[in-house]
């Protein structure tokens, strides 16, 4: 059975959605980060970063999300594209451009935008940077009804994690330029496995904290603490 340590935020939603579409048995493990369980000297052995999600299967280790969506395909050989070099390479390139562009600049527009100092700068360079990296997805979707080959795989689920937040990392109207996009997450999110993925807190009754007080920032933005500059 595999363990799985996970919130309900995007990166762990992702590998919710692909466990639930393999159909893989596996122990939903709850990781409340806004109480800080994520710095616990049992979590940081699964996962130095002392980030969600990680998973345990059998004697693997894997954190990640992206890694791991890439591991559970492997080993299911399921959701990935025809193993020929061309399709290998885009499957690589764009589970990459989600895991290093989508997700941290989407991630720190949701910072600026709703956590931190108001920064006019900020706000606008991560904007910028989110939208034009969800412009890249969308102008994709143009051509191709899935991200990487002709059929649904881990880097659609990989984007479906943070699109579906897109009115948090810009706004609710932004979705007026990616229509491409929002029917892929849109189709995604009709599925049985997304329903499922966004139900195991409530199914498993896990309780997660749901204020974001001092103890919570504590938490999660660790920074305000440390003078590094
Ligand atoms: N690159 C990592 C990022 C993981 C990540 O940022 N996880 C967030 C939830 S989406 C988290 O654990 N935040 C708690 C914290 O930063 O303290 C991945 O894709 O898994």
């Amino acid at each position: 059975m595999i363990k799985f340590y996970y919130s309900g935020a995007p990166n762990p939603m992702k590998v919710a959605l692909m466990l639930e579409e393999t159909g893989l048995p596996y122990e939903p493990i709850p990781v409340d980060t806004r109480k800080g369980e994520q710095h616990t000297p049992d979590f940081l052995a699964l996962n130095p970063n002392g980030k969600v999600p990680v998973i345990i299967d059998g004697d693997a280790t894997v954190f990640d999300s992206n890694a791991i969506l890439l591991y559970l395909a492997e080993k299911t050989g399921q959701f990935l594209p025809a193993n020929t070099p061309k399709l290998r390479g885009e499957l690589l390139s764009w589970l990459l451009f989600v895991a290093s562009g989508v997700g941290p600049f989407s991630g720190q527009s949701v910072h600026f935008r709703n956590y931190a100092p108001k920064n006019e700068y900020a706000i606008n360079r991560y904007m910028f940077e989110a939208q034009r990296h969800y412009g890249i997805l969308d102008a994709r979707l143009v051509k191709q009804k899935y991200l990487v080959g002709d059929a649904y795989g881990i880097v659609d689920m990989a984007v479906w994690g943070w699109a579906r937040m897109i009115p948090n990392a810009l706004d609710e109207a932004h979705w007026a330029k990616f229509p491409h996009l929002k029917r892929l997450v849109d189709e995604i999110s009709a599925r049985p496995a997304a329903k499922n993925a966004l139900a195991i807190k409530d199914k498993h009754k896990h309780a997660f904290k749901a204020e974001f007080d001092e103890e919570a920032r504590k938490a999660m933005f660790r920074h305000q603490d440390v003078k590094v500059a």
